[in-house]
């Protein structure tokens, strides 16, 4: 049976998801809750593999239905494997990126059908959906500067429109999944979006009556 939470931080490239990780990792560790950071695509050794493979920039004729399965690929590897076992032994479990990404970036970016991405990541997770996920909300031009002095993958590298489809996705699924999303404005310095996550963190402590 389920007993740990598990967190997930969405949004563009450059949005500050893993600089938020590792301030929330290390909130709950002064809490005592001990939790495991996982990244996606990837994770596992599998997941490696296919993160290797979808984000290599010479991969740019790969099929877009190609791309979705991989991405499922690798997250259904990375919850039998990771995920379950570790909100199974209690631990907290903080991913960075999980199955809305596929929604905003497969459908929404892509165009490929949303139901179908929905139905097909359903049963890659074994419907094991996050209990709150933070949209760190960031526009795509903002994004892409912030990472401008890295190379870019082979997604990073799609049009400044393809990152403007993914942001609008974002909003939208935010719509979507009102319940479980917690909009941040990733906009302002570290601290102060940490404080806003960390605040929604402990509410939801003290509502599901963690100890
Ligand atoms: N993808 C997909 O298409 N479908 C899927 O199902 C999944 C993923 C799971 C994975 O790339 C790519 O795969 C991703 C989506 C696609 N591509 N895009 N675009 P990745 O794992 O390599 O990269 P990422 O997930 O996009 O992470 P990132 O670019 O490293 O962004 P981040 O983790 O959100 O940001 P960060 O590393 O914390 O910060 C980035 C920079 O901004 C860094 O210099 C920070 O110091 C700075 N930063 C952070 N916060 C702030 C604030 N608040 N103010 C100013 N500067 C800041």
């Amino acid at each position: 049976m389920k007993k740990g939470l598990f967190i997930t931080f969405e949004g563009l490239e450059g949005a500050g998801k893993s600089t938020q990780i590792k301030k929330v990792e290390k909130h709950l560790a002064s809490k005592g809750f001990a939790s495991i950071v996982t990244r996606e695509p990837g994770g596992t050794f599998i997941g490696d593999e296919l993160r290797d493979i979808l984000l290599d920039i010479e991969n740019k004729d790969i099929d877009y239905k190609v791309e979705a399965l991989f991405y499922a690929a690798s997250r259904a590897q990375l919850v039998s494997k990771v995920i379950k076992p570790a909100l199974q032994n209690g631990k907290f479990v903080l991913s960075d990126r999980y199955i809305d990404s596929s929604l905003a970036y497969q459908s929404y970016g892509r165009g490929l059908p949303l139901d179908l991405i929905l139905e097909c990541n359903k049963w890659a997770i074994s419907d094991m959906m996050p209990d709150i996920t933070f949209l760190l909300r960031l526009g795509a031009e903002e994004g892409l500067r912030r990472c401008q002095d890295r190379t870019a993958d082979r997604i990073e590298s799609e049009s400044l429109d393809f990152h403007q489809r993914v942001e609008n996705g974002y909003d939208e699924l935010a719509q979507m999944y009102k319940d479980r999303y917690r909009v941040i404005d990733a906009k302002s310095d570290p601290e102060i979006v940490s404080q806003k996550i960390i605040e929604e963190i402990d509410k939801l402590l003290a509502t599901a009556k963690v100890k």
